[in-house]
């Protein structure tokens, strides 16, 4: 990195630290578009993240999720807590960065300094929506947020991943969700830290907690002193059992920094994305050195056509890169 490049970077993150929101802006943005200096300027941040608490909401299209999100930041704003808020949006990868739609329902934030919000996608790739949210989170803490609050909308794959990154996963049901309930446990059940059950206003209600209380305890995997999620009530639009819910997740991070399990799921998190990155780096390194497009096309045919076998072919491409070790 040059000396201009360098200093670039600096008054960036800089400018970052102070909250700026343009500076944060553009991060989150060369994050998601991996352009610019994303690298250099994420190692940059990186000394200065650490502290902020990453809670994930997730639930099914409608649920209430950014109605709460939006009163949570309420309430966490009168504790004088700083809230940076990304809406993850795995359905629309166009749409990206600019768009606060009516979805994100943040509109009393938007004057408020202390509250940052911004809805996400990636263009195009599948997968980078985890490790972009990730990024986008360590801009927030660098920014010196308390509290970042990740919204993402069902249970696919996608969702799971960046549900693991936070530090605190809820996850939002609804009075009326019938046998949805049903569909939604398997992937809902490991992720969740912590129930909450939105429009409380509306019929049903204690159904779904007695469902998700008799979930629970048939989920005999679970050691005798793990924490055991519970199910705290909210009616999202009128702000009641947002403070509820945050001294519950007050309570869940207590109990997880006390048995460990908080400093094991951080460490979780960057073993994964160590192994990314690692993994991106070499095949970088590979393709631009050695494998070019054309060679590439041609160990390919000749795969095809059966004149050479792909291990072979690893095993050479390997050996060329310089490591002699064999694959399994
Ligand atoms: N009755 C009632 N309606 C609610 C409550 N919370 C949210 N809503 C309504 O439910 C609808 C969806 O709310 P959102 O907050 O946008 O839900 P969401 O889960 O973020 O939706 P997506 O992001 O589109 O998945 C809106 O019309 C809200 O006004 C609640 O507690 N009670
Ligand atoms: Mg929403």
């Amino acid at each position: 990195m040059n000396e201009r490049v360098a200093t670039e970077i600096e008054s960036w993150v800089e400018r970052i630290r102070r909250g700026d929101p343009k500076a944060i802006s553009r991060a989150i943005t060369s994050v998601e578009n991996r352009n610019g200096r994303v690298r250099e300027l994420l190692q940059a941040v990186f000394p200065h993240t650490g502290r902020a608490v990453i809670i994930g909401i997730t639930g099914s299209g409608g649920a209430g999720k950014s109605s709460l999100v939006d009163a949570m930041t309420s309430a966490l704003r009168k504790q004088g807590k700083t809230v940076g808020v990304l809406a993850i949006d795995p359905t629309s990868p166009f749409t990206g960065g600019a768009i606060l739609g009516d979805r994100i329902r943040m509109q009393s934030h938007y004057n408020d300094p202390g509250a940052y919000i911004r809805s996400m996608a990636t263009r195009g790739s599948l997968g980078g929506l985890a490790r972009a949210t990730l990024e986008a989170a360590l801009v927030l803490d660098a920014a010196g947020k308390d509290y970042i609050l990740v919204e993402t909308v069902g249970v696919g794959q996608d969702e799971v991943e960046i549900a693991k990154l936070a530090d605190v996963t809820l996850v939002v049901l609804v009075p009326g969700l019938g046998d949805d309930i049903q569909a939604f446990k398997a992937g809902v059940m490991e992720i969740a830290d912590i129930f909450v059950v939105n429009k409380a206003d509306l019929p049903g209600a204690d159904r779904v907690e007695q469902e998700i209380e008799a979930a629970l305890s048939l989920n005999v995997a679970a050691q005798p002193d793990a924490w055991r999620p519970p199910v705290v009530k909210t009616v999202a639009t009128r702000g009641t059992g947002a403070e509820e819910l945050l001294e519950t997740i007050s309570g869940f991070i207590a109990f997880s920094k006390a048995n460990g399990t908080w400093d094991e799921r951080r460490q979780r998190v960057w073993r994964v994305r160590l192994l990314e990155l690692l993994r991106d780096r070499l095949l970088q390194q590979v393709t631009q050195q050695l494998l070019g497009d054309a060679a590439l096309n041609q160990y390919a045919s000749s795969i095809s056509k059966r004149t050479e076998d792909p291990y072979a072919v690893m095993d050479e491409i390997l050996e060329k890169a310089g490591w002699h070790g064999t694959a399994n």
